[in-house]
């Protein structure tokens, strides 16, 4: 029994160091240390030995049994050691590779210029705020001092909105310009009042290279006591400078709105020619950015202040045309059509 326990011993540790992989290592270890192995029948069959071999024989079978579990486990540790050093070796990153390129957002060009438009009369300590698209007939014409049946209504060709709930048909509109917000600003604020209002605006309207039906417009009203028409030319100039250069010069005109009076329209010299006549500015020299004017006396008690006491000035741009101007962009249209080789242009 001594001579068979050493030569499996023997046969087993051979068999150990061939072993190459962890399974064949389990199904060595259930061959020999198993329940059903020969060394564990010897073990079992030990207790039939005559008392004086048994001392003998089975110190010797548990020394064989100790080394065979202290070799397999070493082996083992060394096959997983082996395992997962492979593993690393395949999953290896080579961190050297240049990245993928990340493939990044941009602002569209019309938000560009409206946070730079924006961002120019926030230097003069002007508030954003914005409004609702779908307005009141009261806001967008009445008390703008445009009522029905009033020749300027013509000016903005409107799109009506269908009403239910027993609102009278006629009474909502898609604004046709951003200058609603002017009535809602001195109805919630009391002077003074300093706010710009970007948002959109519709009319409907045959789209050309000029002309959407859905476009932008940027408002701005300033009131306060004592405010003239200086104020308004010394704060539009400063906008023109902020956004096309501290050179540009402005012109401004009489115009006619009717929430207005007086009534302006302004424009920049061309930066194009510098003023000496080109096709941007049809040979004039001047380019037409905005209009503006006085708050009308009327639309001023409209929302209740007295116009005795204070006066203001508004005006309303449309920054589609802004961009136009200062990136020599010669078709609104480009700024919807999603191309990525125009939009790309501004960043
Ligand atoms: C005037 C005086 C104020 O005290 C305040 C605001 C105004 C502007 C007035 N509410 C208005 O809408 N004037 S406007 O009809 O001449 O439009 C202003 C700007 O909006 C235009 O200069 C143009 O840049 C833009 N615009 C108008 N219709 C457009 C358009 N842009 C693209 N497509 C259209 N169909």
């Amino acid at each position: 029994m001594i001579e068979q326990l050493e030569e499996l011993k023997t046969r087993a540790l051979e068999e150990l160091a061939r072993i190459q992989d962890l399974d064949r290592l389990e199904e060595w270890r259930i061959t020999y240390l198993g329940k059903r192995s020969e060394l564990n029948q010897i073990l079992r069959g030990i207790g039939t030995l005559a008392p004086a071999d048994r001392r003998t024989v089975g110190q010797i079978a548990n020394d064989v049994k100790s080394v065979l579990e202290g070799e397999s486990a070493a082996r083992r540790a060394q096959l997983e050691q082996i395992a997962r050093e492979a593993e690393i070796a395949r999953e290896r990153v080579d961190v050297t590779l240049p990245p993928r390129p990340i493939a990044r957002g941009q602002c569209h060009p019309l938000s560009l210029i409206t946070e730079e438009i924006v961002a120019a009369f926030r230097a003069l300590g002007y508030d954003v705020v914005e409004g609702p698209e779908v307005e009141w007939d009261k806001y967008n014409f009445e008390m703008l001092n445009i009522p029905a049946e009033h020749p300027a209504r013509d000016v903005w060709d409107t799109f009506y909105v269908k009403t239910t709930d027993g609102i009278p048909q006629g009474q909502v509109v898609l604004r046709t310009h951003t200058s609603p917000m002017q009535i809602r600003v001195m109805q919630a604020r009391r002077p003074p009042i300093r706010v710009i209002v970007p948002g959109r605006a519709y009319r409907y309207e045959a789209t050309d290279a000029t002309h959407e039906s859905e476009f932008y417009q940027i408002e701005g009203l300033a009131v306060d006591e004592h405010i003239t028409m200086a104020d308004l030319k010394g704060t539009l100039t400063a906008f023109a400078h902020a956004v096309f250069g501290p050179e540009r010069r402005t012109r401004f005109r009489v115009d006619f709105f009717p929430f207005v009076e007086p009534g302006a329209e302004m424009a920049i010299d061309c930066h194009a020619c510098r003023g000496s006549g080109c096709r941007i500015c049809k040979n004039t020299g001047w380019i037409e950015i905005m209009g503006a004017g006085m708050v009308h006396p009327k639309v001023l008690e409209g929302v209740g202040y007295d116009p005795a006491k204070y006066t203001g000035f508004a005006f309303g741009m449309g920054p589609e045309r802004v961009a136009m101007l200062k990136y020599g962009i010669d078709d609104i249209r480009l700024f919807k059509t999603n191309d990525l080789r125009f939009l790309q242009q501004f960043r």
